[in-house]
């Protein structure tokens, strides 16, 4: 075994709908067959990973009867128990019946969100059943491309209701579920509402029950956005709000791409590790590891197979380059924090007329102080020469 075959604790996820994506895109029809969702579960499982996420619709079609889905859910739990995969996040397929054509919890037709709200109950117990302790929600068709059918204004308080709606429901049910919203600025609509992780840091600071909803970021939704996807997080896991993340790769200024994870931008994609694992110091992100990616419409099944172990292996490669550069003393000494025991107390735990009388009379050698080079080239280049493997273990 090699180190950077992927194993159970790594908490490597996929969504049904990634490995099982069928190459289907704008401009032709599927290039592959559509996988059973329990070959999925039995392959994803061979090769490591730790469990499989799922919209309601990817393991029960739309319509099925209640017998259906027992049928189908049952068998689908066995699969789950031989395998020893686990389901640690569920969400809805609010976006292709052409019902939500003009959006779910956002539509004009009151109806259209009634119904959005009917399916999202459903698909929650769905998910409570399968041991699901995090609920995504992304906003698809939450957006407008004719922007005068409703007051902007309109659609996030229509949000707000919603999400508190459905809040008030897991609490009812005592599913212990949180919510992890996801953001996206545009595609499939114009523009979508709520369009990055920072709009939703701020939508649940004015929620409810906002203690039991965070975000789920993803990487090709704020580079889409032309934002730091490490930026992003880093907000989200300062305040305790990254309940989920959704990895892969995107090109800046494409459509939503969905790429192997750390097959594009290859420095974000390192920068980023370095954060969830917490290899330069502060908390690392302790939960599931989802790739919402897909396979090139290029390949076969096996191809298929090859972008999954592909996207788990790059993270761990990843990762110990990050733990070699966190660990290089090169590196710690650039980038060691100066303390000044006058000034520091000053600088942090707030305002105090003490402290504003002193920081007012300081002096301070501005000239010295401008002129220090920072070594940040050095430190630059050091990163990039850990990440192409020709410094460090
Ligand atoms: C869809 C979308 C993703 C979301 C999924 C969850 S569905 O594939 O492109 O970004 O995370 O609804
Ligand atoms: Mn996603
Ligand atoms: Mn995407």
């Amino acid at each position: 075994m090699h180190a950077f075959d992927p194993v159970r604790e790594d908490k490597f996820t996929f969504g049904l709908w990634t490995v099982g994506n069928p190459g289907r895109d704008p401009f032709g029809p599927s290039v592959r067959p559509t996988m059973d969702p329990n070959h999925i579960v039995r392959r994803l499982a061979e090769l490591g990973a730790y469990g499989v996420n799922l919209h309601d619709n990817d393991l029960v079609p739309f319509g099925a009867s209640a017998s259906e889905q027992s049928a189908i859910v049952k068998a689908f739990k066995q699969t789950l128990a031989d395998t020893g995969m686990v389901v640690p996040m569920a969400t809805t397929n609010l976006f292709s019946h052409p019902i939500f054509k003009d959006g779910a919890f956002t539509a004009n037709d009151p109806k259209v969100r009634a119904f959005a709200l009917q399916k999202t109950m459903r698909a929650i117990d769905l998910g409570a059943e399968l041991g699901a302790k995090i609920y995504v929600f992304w906003g698809g068709r939450e957006g407008v491309e004719a922007d005068a059918c409703r007051d902007p204004r309109t659609a996030w308080h229509r949000m707000r209701d919603a999400i508190d709606f459905l809040c008030g429901y897991v609490r009812d049910n005592n599913y212990g579920m949180k919510f992890a919203l996801e953001a996206k600025p545009n595609e499939p609509r114009g523009d979508l509402y709520l369009p990055t992780t920072g709009h939703m840091l701020h939508f649940i600071s004015t929620l409810e029950h906002g203690d039991m909803v965070g975000v789920n970021p993803e990487v090709a939704h704020e580079v889409m956005a032309g934002l730091s996807f490490a930026h992003n997080v880093a907000q989200a896991m300062a305040c305790d709000k990254l309940f989920h993340i959704d990895l892969n790769g995107q090109k800046i200024g494409r459509y939503d791409q969905d790429l192997r994870f750390g097959s594009e931008d290859q420095k974000g994609a390192f920068l980023l590790v370095r954060l969830l694992e917490g290899t330069a110091g502060g908390p690392g992100y302790e939960g599931p590891r989802h790739f919402d990616a897909h396979a090139y419409r290029t390949e076969d099944e096996e191809g298929v197979w090859a972008f999954a172990t592909g996207c788990m292996r790059t993270y761990k490669i990843l990762k110990a380059r990050a733990q070699a550069f966190d660990a290089d003393p090169e590196v710690t000494a650039l980038i060691a924090e100066q303390t000044d025991r006058e000034l520091t107390p000053l600088l942090t735990r707030g305002y105090t007329i003490q402290k504003a009388a002193k920081l007012k009379e300081l002096e301070i050698d501005v000239d010295a102080v401008a002129s220090r080079g920072l070594g940040y080239e050095r430190l630059d280049q050091l990163m990039v020469e850990h990440l192409l493997g020709v410094r460090g273990g």
